[in-house]
């Protein structure tokens, strides 16, 4: 079986971070690792969440894997909410890349043009330069926007920008750089990567449906990380983590006594399943 490491917060309620990992990366039959960075009562989006910093255990942790030989078919970073945690995660790349597996960075920092409260441009130029040791970098628009210090596009935007933000985003060291939400076309939204090495272009998209949820990046790239570690190429990878996200927010529209927070990821998990499996 393969084995990954995903590194980020626990939120403990908001269907964040690692309680949508864990679950969905198991689901597709990977075992998953974690260094819980923080835990805090809610993500950010509430207000008055408790947070307790587990940066001091990272260093530990780490430590005791090498020891034991621990290695990963793929690491993966989620949220990461320090300067110094930042720096960590980087030392993490050093000590546990191979010649055969993944780094994915999600730069978890904002969206709709504005960062999560706690980040700045300095943290974002800090999170891009941690991206050039990536194999795969998944922003979304607003992310990529910081992270190259430009401003953000908004909704008006041609094909030809996008290519030149992930040309932007590759020149950053990543090998491939994907960007999340994007629309071509009126009522569609969907993903466009490079691959740095081939100049290669992907896109794909589906139906836009008439809402936004919270967790949705969180979700799209624990099913991406699990997709590529069970052996399908990042193209394949990338159209999986589309349409089972898509499957997710279709089960939350139709729950109309649903929580005002985060998808239904959990019931769209046969989905999953069937999808990986075919
Ligand atoms: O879903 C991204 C995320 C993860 N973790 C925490 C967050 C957020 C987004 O706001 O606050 C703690």
């Amino acid at each position: 079986m393969k084995r990954i490491l995903t590194i980020q917060d626990i939120s403990c309620v908001g269907k964040c971070s690692l309680t949508v990992a864990l679950p969905i990366i198991s689901a597709m039959g990977v075992e998953a690792a974690v260094i819980p960075t923080a835990v805090l009562s809610t993500h950010t989006m509430f207000s008055g969440f408790t947070f307790h910093d587990l940066t001091g255990e990272i260093t530990p942790i780490t430590e005791h894997w090498k020891k034991e030989k621990i290695d990963f078919d793929a690491i993966y970073t989620g949220y990461l909410g320090s300067f110094e945690q930042l720096a960590l995660v980087d030392n993490i790349f050093d000590d546990f890349k191979t010649n055969d597996n993944l780094i994915i960075i999600d730069p978890v920092m904002g969206d709709a043009g504005k960062l999560y409260k706690g980040f700045s441009q300095e943290f974002a130029f800090s999170m891009a330069k941690l991206c050039g040791k990536a194999d795969v970098i998944l922003p979304n628009l607003t992310e990529a926007a910081y992270m190259l210090g430009e401003d953000y596009i908004g909704a008006s935007y041609t094909e030809s920008d996008i290519k030149v933000l992930l040309q932007r985003l590759c020149a950053l060291g990543a090998k491939t750089a994907v960007i999340t939400g994007v629309s071509l076309e009126e009522g569609r939204v969907g993903v466009m990567a490079l691959d740095g090495k081939s100049g290669e272009y992907f896109y794909y998209d589906r139906e836009h449906l008439p809402a936004a949820y919270h967790g949705t990046g969180d979700i799209y790239a624990s099913t991406f990380t699990g997709a590529v570690s069970r052996g399908y190429t990042v193209n394949e990878s990338l159209k999986i983590a589309t349409d089972y996200t898509v499957e997710c927010i279709k089960l939350t529209l139709e729950d109309k006594n649903g929580r005002d927070y985060g998808v239904n990821f959990e019931q769209a998990i046969p989905f999953l399943v069937k999808r990986i499996g075919e």
